[in-house]
């Protein structure tokens, strides 16, 4: 008897060993939850008051957005308390949580919110402690269903880093209106610029195969306020607005609208032609004018909430409008004509520069664009990248952000890091954005800044937007580097806020993604708030830009002297010779610094005002000038390059001390991601400071270790199958 009593005992013990065994590989640690861990809080005893009564739960209503935010909640509460919640009709006894909005909940609409709530709009909600009857409660209200999906994930994130509950009074609205992804996704599944595996969307087994993935893709976008997704590349095939495609198209934008997600398509300008049997795709033929109203219409049968279109025209060999002697204007008007009636916007993209043009390429957009500016309809928003080139680790701010007063102009951030080392090099975008976000254009006077043009605040643009190019893919992880998901995570907060700070939203993802211990949360912000000066430093300092390798974009190339046209090449920037270095922009050279309002164009002109960060963006200097620092050029150039890949080695031997500290399987993969980045960024020094001192004729200093290989080893390095590249280039 009681030795059967014991067997079974082992049975039992083995079978719960089992289990938990199994629930840690369940629960691998592979990235695929994102910043939505939901795992129990390390102090839910602090949240001992509070345990009990969160775990009663008021929230009435029904509709999918309403599901879909009590989907989540479930499951996160759970998780984050470690025990089971219940839902319930009535607010009594020992308080609860109390979710609605006045017209899904009678407690909210009793609570006298409407003030409140008015000013915070569509997408807006509050969170707070309200004594009801004496009691303690947590209300999250809002106006619509999806202010509460936000709503019910900003009270789980306040869990998840360890917030405080008492005196919670929350109160958030978006400053943009439209944040959206914008996926430059094929539809053979390659992504352009994409790091991180394959397209998400499975064109082939849509519409009847819906991957769970796309759920979870929402969900992660809904978390942190994203409201929009372009699904397809810039670089646009006509096929996608055909049928065989809307109904796919449809079956995406049926699992993201519970999430408050429109999709939006990229629109090609030639599709008449190309689909639609036409002899021409003039903007002005009536015929053309018709096809499309007619495929437009036709979309919205389809996906009656369709959002819009993302054009690239005339750029980079896409067609456009100049095709037929009209104007980017006369292109953007045909489809916003046409999208008005639904509600649809066109984000006609500023990233044009033409072949025939013999102006710096800096200066193009501004040229094209200003002149056109009252000339758009009013649902046509004009797309600028960040810097007048091309995602560059640092560019000054695109003179266009503050020039048009009557047409709004939103923002274009790459999130994928085409030039910032693609998937495996850390590098925190958060804090780059800020940079260009902060910048004063001085449109009217000091304080005018890129963030107020975008939120529409200086020029009381009616529409306002805010586009990041995605870095996401089929990776287990989504981002192919773990930390590229902060840079997705970043990207939707300052959509949302850009007041925001890059330090706190940098702590707000560590504490979610790793963990709330102090060592972990201080190191890796650290880290982060370091990465892209170091990477700046490694790969382009002091101003240079556009010097790396060509087609694929990966590792240095400031050799590249032919291309397809010579603003293709890195010599066409960095202007190197045997007197000195750097892209003259000031009066003596193309003069590009005259699109900037006379402070900018000023503080940059001077030699003494132009930050050392900015200086060979603007100016050609001699490798003997004299630095703030007291170094010639060359020296600090060889400064700055040692001190970045230093710095780069000093990043993984940081992160090396949180060993034991977060989950193994994410500390062995940024390691080993770390390691190639600091090897990566001394390929970079070598390469880029042989090159340059083949013009300077001056020796890298002894203090620094000498490069290895020689400057034909480096030249002679080729990467045919680098990912992220279009198959033509
Ligand atoms: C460049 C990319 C290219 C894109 C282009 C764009 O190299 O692949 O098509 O920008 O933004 O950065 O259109």
């Amino acid at each position: 008897m009681f030795s059967k009593t014991k067997k079974r005992f082992h049975l039992l013990a083995f079978f719960m060993a089992l289990l938990l065994l199994m629930s840690f590989k369940i629960f691998a640690e592979d990235g695929y939850r994102l910043w939505l861990r939901y795992d129990v809080i390390a102090n839910a005893d602090k949240l001992k008051e509070y345990k009990k009564s969160i775990k009663e739960i008021h929230f009435p209503g029904d509709s999918p957005t309403l599901r879909v935010a009590r989907s989540e909640l479930t499951p996160g509460l759970t998780g984050l308390l470690g025990s089971p919640v219940r839902y319930v009709d009535k607010v009594s006894g020992s308080g609860a949580l109390v979710i609605g909005t006045p017209q899904s909940s009678k407690v909210i609409a009793s609570l006298g919110l409407d003030d409140k709530l008015k000013s915070l709009g569509r997408e807006g909600y509050l969170i707070q402690n309200i004594k009801i009857e004496g009691k303690k409660y947590i209300v999250i209200s809002a106006n619509t269903d999806v202010g509460i999906l936000y709503g019910v994930f900003n009270f789980l994130k306040v869990l998840q880093t360890n917030k405080n509950l008492d005196n919670l009074e929350i109160s958030e609205s978006p400053k943009i209106e439209y944040r959206l992804l914008n996926h430059w996704d094929n539809l053979d599944r390659t992504v352009e610029r994409g790091y991180a595996g394959f397209s998400l969307w499975d064109w082939h087994k849509l519409p009847d195969y819906l991957d769970p993935r796309y759920k979870d893709y929402a969900r992660a976008n809904a978390s942190i306020g994203i409201n929009g997704t372009v699904l397809t590349n810039v670089n646009s095939n006509a096929l996608i607005l055909t049928p065989m495609y809307l109904e796919k198209i449809a079956a995406l934008a049926d699992v993201f609208r519970p999430y408050g997600i429109r999709v939006y398509l990229t629109a090609r300008f030639s599709a008449p032609i190309q689909i639609g049997g036409l002899s021409t795709a003039d903007p002005l033929d009536p015929q053309v004018k018709k096809w499309w109203k007619d495929k437009i219409n036709e979309i919205y049968e389809y996906i009656p909430d369709f959002g819009g279109f993302l054009v690239k025209a005339n750029s980079e060999g896409q067609p456009g409008p100049q095709n037929y002697n009209r104007s980017h204007a006369d292109g953007a008007n045909l489809l916003a004509d046409a999208l008005s009636q639904h509600g649809g916007i066109v984000m006609w993209r500023a990233f044009v520069y033409t072949y025939d043009v013999n102006e710096d390429r800096a200066e193009q957009a501004y040229n094209e664009f200003v002149p056109l500016d009252g000339k758009f309809r009013d649902n046509v928003l004009i797309q600028a990248k960040n810097g007048p080139i091309d995602f560059q680790p640092r560019e000054p701010f695109h003179p266009l952000f503050g020039a048009m007063k009557k047409t709004p102009v939103m923002m274009e951030f790459q999130i994928t890091q085409e030039y910032l080392g693609c998937a495996t090099h850390l590098v925190y975008l958060a804090t780059l954005y800020k940079e260009c976000l902060d910048s004063d254009t001085y449109a009217k006077g000091k304080g005018s800044t890129v963030a107020k043009v975008l939120d529409g605040s200086l020029f009381k643009y009616a529409n306002t937007g805010f586009a990041g190019v995605s870095n996401i893919g089929t990776d287990r992880n989504w981002t192919g580097h773990h930390f590229g998901q902060a840079n997705w995570y970043c990207f939707g907060r300052l959509g949302w806020n850009h007041k925001l700070s890059a330090e706190k939203i940098a702590e707000e993802w560590i504490r979610m993604t790793f963990s709330n211990d102090k060592d972990v949360v201080k190191t890796l912000k650290k880290i982060m708030m370091a990465s892209r000066e170091i990477a700046v430093s490694y790969m382009t300092p002091l101003g240079l830009h556009h010097i790396m390798a060509e087609g694929h974009h990966y590792g240095p190339g400031p050799w590249v002297a032919v291309s397809g046209r010579p603003d293709w090449t890195s010599v066409y920037y960095h202007q190197a010779d045997s007197k000195g270095i750097g892209f003259e922009r000031t009066t003596k050279g193309s003069d590009a610094l005259s699109q900037y309002y006379l402070e900018v164009k000023e503080k940059f002109s001077n030699l003494e005002t132009c930050p050392d960060e900015y200086l060979l963006w603007f100016h050609h200097l001699d490798w003997d000038y004299e630095m703030k620092s007291g170094r010639t050029l060359w020296e600090e150039l060889c400064y700055k390059y040692y001190h970045g890949a230093d710095s780069a080695k000093w990043t993984a031997d940081k992160f090396s001390t949180l060993s034991g500290k977060i989950d193994e399987e994410r500390f062995e993969h940024v390691s080993a991601f770390l390691k190639i980045q600091a090897e990566e960024a001394i390929w970079w020094r070598n390469s880029c400071l042989l090159y340059f001192q083949s013009y300077s004729k001056k020796p890298i200093p002894v203090k620094y270790e000498k490069p290895s290989g020689t400057l034909e080893y480096y030249k002679s390095l080729r990467f045919p199958y680098a990912p992220g590249i279009r198959p033509s280039w």
